[in-house]
């Protein structure tokens, strides 16, 4: 009645209501479920029954998007660079350092259209490198795998091939003993909800905390489901160097342990198994290969060593008695093991120096304790909800509108449900993305394959440049995260200042980060201000049935709910006008806007048979009725452990990848767990740091490496933030600022939290909330110390990710410290392991001192 409008929209943080007044965003809240809506499941499980909440939960990131749309942040206007003549002087150096002033868009434009067609006339194929995130606003069609890729496309570019970030251990290490490429080397998931509350007697989170990452995309939809465990008297164990809050919620043990140590733990644990008889003898006899020799290299018959629990204490802080009573209680009760923040992968430990080894171990416990048996399987109840897998609706990773067939899983299902133009890159050259700036600077850089439709592919090195090709002599970089997200990253600062860089351009939405480091900036508007489609954390093609973390599947028409703020417009629309000066803007449009493509994807789907097109647009939103009881999908694993055919909905392995007959077996070239990787044997049988037989090789950065260790003694990780998704929530004045535990304001400042233990605190004088320097050879950072028992002592913990770069002069005449809290600063961009492009920038070692910002330090 008061006029105000209700739209719905979709986040990386889950659903929403949008309520709009007088043209601006008023509240957002969830989506409460109404009578309307298709019935949820129920879960019998040890005489009671369970139902979920009938609403969308959110993110913490999400809560805070209203005030991200009206950040004084926003990029309202096409700006240049006060110094930058695209006809005169280009003054590279000054990148970062000059500012800037507004133009109009016409002059923008043309200047990247007359830019790009240099780049081909002068230079050639491949002169054009786009650097892109891994996340975006959320929605099929301005998602970047998809607008942009159509973009990249249709002008042809560099590839900056990125590394599996988020699964680093599990891919290069994982996979090797079971198979899973299509997963990346995670295991499956489905049933597994059902299964851990009805079988299950222990949950050990290793690495993991659902209730900070929220798994991935999923709201607070696992929570619940852990309560319940927790009211059916399921026992609970955290392995972590930081007490979490899933630990602090659930409570149960919490195994304290010194970060990149965990393989040693693991190992010992199984020593245990094998010493006192607690493994699966039968499954092990059955199921798996190589048995003999890992069973002698636990018993150290091999190496002298018994990797007994007295063995591990030294690397990783444990007590022997607790790794024994772990093994014990572990061996003897059936467990899941949530191993990462899904339960079923990833996880801080798997992105450190021995992530693969970590993962490769977890496979192997569930090897012998015999995956897949009732209440024995990977989870925490945070997949495997009993959903309808049958209903198609693409994920993100499925390409949308790109016509991109090689780099998206297009070709599966949503190229032939929606036919639209194809697009191919003619540019074969590619970048790995944690080499770009050597890359620049150096001219050449080497990396490995991500590639997850095979096992193999992850051996054969590229390199760029590649032959034929142009070097790269223009940068369009998309959002500006590198600075918060990459290893040791005030490489980003040189090579934006190259002069082999003529051109940069930024399409950003926000002020901040690589954005400042541009000669062109292009404001991109957020996704309340301009038409999408999306079904809640479905990102398939990256993660197949993602939205198994759902309580209930939700497919949205994200409405345009506000037009766009100053000048700003949607990345839509900007690639369209500049490819409309380059004579392509009908090839990428294909006549549509951007709300016809929604009714396009909507007609690819399977939601027509449900509902029509008018009533979804004025609702907007529909939710899929549960499973029926009777018809569930069986649990992953459970067809392996009794022999059987495969029998869950993902179809991988592709057919050809079974060794026997189609749906019989894993991946492996046994087509059972092995021991002994015959893959790493066949790919890298020389690389030392990959032994196809698993064995604990102490971290390069570390307590081992005894120099480094000397000078810089403490230990620090950069877990995934709880409030901000990444970058995106953070800064830019976002209400995520006021949180005590994300940033705290001092001065004027909102400094970037890092906790630190009471005696390390108290040995550097160093109080609670007081600004500290935290360094390394590498650079040199500003933080507010949060003094707690949380962490154990010679480690620290902050977040990752953090949203600006900030230098200032910090230190005596000419120290440069980043003030506003980029762990990624200190990490190191060293591989994991040779012979690998896994990231390891989880943990590296520091020292840290008081810090009082020097007299006239502007906040
Ligand atoms: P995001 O913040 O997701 O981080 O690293 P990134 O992918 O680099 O970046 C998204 C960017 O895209 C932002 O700049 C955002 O503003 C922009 N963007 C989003 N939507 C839009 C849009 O609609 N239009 C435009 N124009 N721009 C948009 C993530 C990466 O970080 C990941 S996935 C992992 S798993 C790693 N984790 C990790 C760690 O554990 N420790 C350490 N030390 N480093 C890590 N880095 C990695
Ligand atoms: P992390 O925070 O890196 O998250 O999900 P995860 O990889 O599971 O690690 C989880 C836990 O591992 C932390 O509690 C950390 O203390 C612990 N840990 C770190 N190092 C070690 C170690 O050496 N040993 C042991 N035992 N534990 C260790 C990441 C996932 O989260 C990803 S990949 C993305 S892209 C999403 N990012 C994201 C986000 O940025 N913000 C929010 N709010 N949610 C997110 N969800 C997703
Ligand atoms: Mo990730």
């Amino acid at each position: 009645p008061d006029g105000t409008v209700r739209y719905t929209t979709n986040t990386n943080g889950g659903p929403m209501f949008v309520y709009v007044k007088d043209g601006r965003i008023v509240r957002m809240t969830p989506i409460v479920l109404d009578e309307t809506d298709a019935p949820s499941w129920s879960i019998q499980a040890r005489g009671k029954t369970f139902t979920p909440w009938r609403k969308s939960t959110l993110s913490p990131h999400a809560s805070a998007l209203k005030s991200m749309v009206y950040s004084d942040k926003r990029l309202l206007y096409p700006m240049k660079r006060v110094d930058f003549d695209p006809d005169g002087e280009r003054n590279p150096q000054n990148r970062g350092i000059s500012g800037y002033e507004r133009i109009s868009w016409d002059e923008a434009l043309d200047t990247v259209a007359s830019e790009i067609k240099r780049m081909k006339k002068e230079h050639g194929p491949g002169a054009i490198a786009i650097p892109m995130p891994s996340h975006h606003q959320w929605g099929n069609i301005g998602y970047y795998l998809s607008a942009l890729l159509r973009f990249g496309n249709l002008i042809g570019f560099t590839r900056v091939h990125p590394n599996p970030d988020s699964w680093e251990g599990w891919y290069w290490g994982a996979m090797h003993h079971f198979g899973g490429s299509l997963r990346l080397g995670v295991p499956s998931f489905y049933g597994t909800v059902e299964d851990c509350l009805q079988e299950a007697q222990q949950i050990v989170f290793w690495s993991s905390d659902p209730e900070s990452t929220n798994g991935l995309y999923a709201g607070f939809e696992g929570t619940q489901r852990r309560l319940w465990a927790k009211e059916l008297g399921i026992e609970f164990v955290h392995i972590d160097p930081h007490l979490n809050p899933t630990a602090q919620l659930l409570g149960g043990k919490w195994i304290s342990i010194r970060p990149a140590t965990d393989a040693a733990l693991a190992t010992a644990i199984m020593h245990v198994w094998v010493a006192e008889g607690l493994y699966d003898k039968q499954y092990v006899a059955d199921r798996s290969t190589g048995f003999d020799e890992w069973r002698d290299y636990l018993l150290g018959s091999t190496d002298g060593v018994p990797k007994t629990p007295e063995w591990q204490e030294g690397e990783t802080g444990v007590p022997a008695h607790v790794c024994r009573a772990l093994a014990r209680s572990w061996g003897s009760k059936k467990t899941y093991l949530s191993a990462g923040g899904l339960g079923a992968g990833w996880g801080g430990a798997c992105r450190s120096a021995t992530g693969s080894q970590w993962a490769r171990c977890m496979i192997l416990m569930m090897a012998m304790q015999g995956w897949g048996k009732p209440g024995i399987n990977f989870g925490n109840l945070q997949f495997g909800a009993p959903l309808d897998y049958e209903f198609y609706f693409p994920g993100y990773a499925e390409g949308g509108i790109s016509g991109e067939l090689a780099f998206t899983a297009s070709g599966i299902n949503n190229y032939q449900r929606m036919p639209h133009l194809i697009t191919m890159n003619p540019v074969k050259q590619m970048i790995p993305r944690q080499r770009l700036p050597e890359a620049i600077v150096e001219g050449h850089s080497k990396g490995f394959m991500w590639d997850g439709s095979s096992m193999e592919a992850q051996f054969a090195p590229f390199e760029y440049p590649m032959p034929g090709y142009s070097k790269i002599h223009m940068l369009y970089r998309y959002g500006g995260s590198s600075f918060g997200t990459i290893a040791k990253s005030t490489r980003f600062e040189q090579s934006y200042r190259h002069p082999s860089i003529e051109f940069v351009v930024n399409q950003s939405i926000w002020f901040e980060g690589d954005a400042k480091y541009a000669d062109i900036i292009l404001p991109a508007c957020t996704s309340f201000e301009r038409w999408d489609i999306s079904e809640w954390a479905n990102c398939a093609g990256y993660i197949h049935h993602n939205n198994a973390q759902l309580n209930h599947r939700i497919v949205t028409l994200q409405h345009k709910a506000i037009e766009p703020l100053g000048e700003s417009k949607s990345d839509y629309q900007i690639y369209l006008e500049i490819l409309h000066r380059l004579g392509l803007g009908a090839m990428f449009s294909e006549g549509c806007s951007e709300l016809d493509w929604c009714k396009r994807v909507f007609d690819s789907t399977d939601l027509p048979k449900y509902i029509g097109w008018k009533e979804f647009v004025k609702k907007g939103y529909y939710v899929l009725p549960a499973e029926p009881e009777k018809t569930r999908t069986a649990v992953s694993m459970r067809w392996y452990a009794e022999g059987r055919p495969k029998d869950i909905p993902e179809p991988h392995p592709l057919p050809s990848q079974f060794t026997e007959e189609f749906g019989k077996g894993l991946e492996t070239q046994s087509g059972k767990l092995e021991f002994v990787s015959s893959s790493l044997l066949r790919g890298q049988a020389d690389n030392p740091e990959r032994p196809a037989l698993n064995r604990y090789i102490p971290a390069w950065e570390g307590p081992h490496a005894k120099e480094l260790f000397e000078k810089y003694p403490l230990q620090m990780i950069s877990t995934h933030p709880r409030y901000s998704f990444h970058t995106y929530g953070d800064g830019k004045d976002s209400v995520l600022n006021d949180i005590d535990d994300h940033r705290i304001f001092i001065d004027g400042y909102y400094y970037w939290v890092m906790k630190i233990n009471p005696e390390d605190a108290a040995k550097r004088g160093i109080r609670h909330h007081q600004p500290i320097r935290v360094f390394n050879d590498r650079g040199s950072v500003i933080f507010v110390a949060d003094v707690s028992p949380l962490v154990g002592r010679g480690l620290m913990k902050t977040f990752e990710s953090n949203a600006d770069f900030d230098p200032v002069h910090t230190h005596g005449t000419d120290g440069v410290s980043d003030r506003s809290g980029c762990a990624n600063v200190l990490t190191s961009p060293r591989p994991q392991q040779q012979g690998t492009e896994g990231m390891a920038a989880n943990s590296c070692l520091v020292e840290m001192q008081p810090w009082t910002p020097p007299a006239g330090l502007k906040s």
